[in-house]
């Protein structure tokens, strides 16, 4: 039976998307299984997969610029808010290829997809059965306890604005040295060892707001488990798939076939 999970790569720019947008597909085609990608970035170059669905067929952010005279970043918000005005056809052209799952890379500023509305109206069009986010962390954002909990409270965020199942991802894993995996993944399990790390780098001015904001990520499930990913010999892929099928457990297994 046609599954249709849409899976949605979304972080800051350069936390990997793109990358592991195509390497999630990759890994699909080698168990032989059914995947194709949906690239809802106007203004990508260099895409390191080849989309079967592709904004730029409907939206040239070089277009925009010159038709309305706009800088680069004017012309990104006004694209990314012409992605709303597409959803119709680019839904008929995801149903053309009756895939099971459905790979969507995003704009490369995660503002443009989550604060806008045009990106909560997209996903909500599309499907607002069987979505999924995949919330990419950036370890190179990650390294210190308040760069984490920042990270934290977009992949909070994002979950708010979005209002779907969401998995967090520690993107490029490799760029970590063991220790500061650890540290990371120690902050991720223990409230209090976050908390305890926040407090000896933060002025204690914020003490307050430090407990508030930690106090909110514990309540709201900031605390998922954390997967780490690299590019590297597809490290990670594997849990993300086991974590999109517990999302949706009445869904089938498609490995089982
Ligand atoms: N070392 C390492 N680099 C990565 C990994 N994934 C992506 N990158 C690099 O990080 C940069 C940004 O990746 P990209 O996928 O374009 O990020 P996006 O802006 O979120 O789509 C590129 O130079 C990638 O080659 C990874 O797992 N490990
Ligand atoms: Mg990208």
């Amino acid at each position: 039976m046609k599954e249709e999970i849409f899976v949605y790569f979304i972080g800051t720019a350069g936390s990997g998307k793109s990358t592991l947008t195509s390497n999630f597909q990759k890994w699909f085609e080698m168990r032989g299984l059914d995947a194709i990608i949906v690239n809802l970035d106007p203004g990508a170059e260099n895409l390191p997969y080849e989309p079967d669905v592709d904004i730029r067929d409907w939206i040239s952010l070089r277009e925009v610029m010159e038709t309305y005279q706009l800088g680069p970043n004017g012309a990104q918000i006004a694209c990314a808010d012409m992605i709303a005005l597409n959803t119709e056809d680019v839904k008929k052209s995801i149903e053309s290829f009756k895939s099971d799952y459905i790979i969507v890379d995003t704009p490369g500023q995660l503002e443009l997809f989550v604060f806008r509305e045009a990106g909560k109206y997209t996903v909500e069009f599309l499907n607002p059965e069987k979505s999924v986010i995949c919330y990419l962390l950036d370890p190179s954002l990650a390294k210190t306890a308040s760069g984490f909990v920042s990270q934290l409270l977009l992949s909070i965020t994002t979950n708010f604005r979005l209002n779907q199942p969401q998995i967090n991802i520690l993107s490029k894993s490799d760029l970590l040295s063991d220790e500061e995996l650890d540290i990371i993944k120690r902050w991720s399990d223990n409230p209090d060892d976050l908390y305890g790390a926040v407090i000896t780098e933060e002025a204690s001015i914020y003490r307050e707001m430090n407990e508030g904001i930690l106090h909110l990520i514990q309540d709201f499930g900031g605390y998922t488990r954390l997967i780490p990913t690299s590019k590297k010999e597809f490290f990670g892929i594997d849990d993300i798939y086991t974590g999109i099928q517990l999302q949706f457990k009445g869904g089938e297994d498609l490995m089982k076939d």
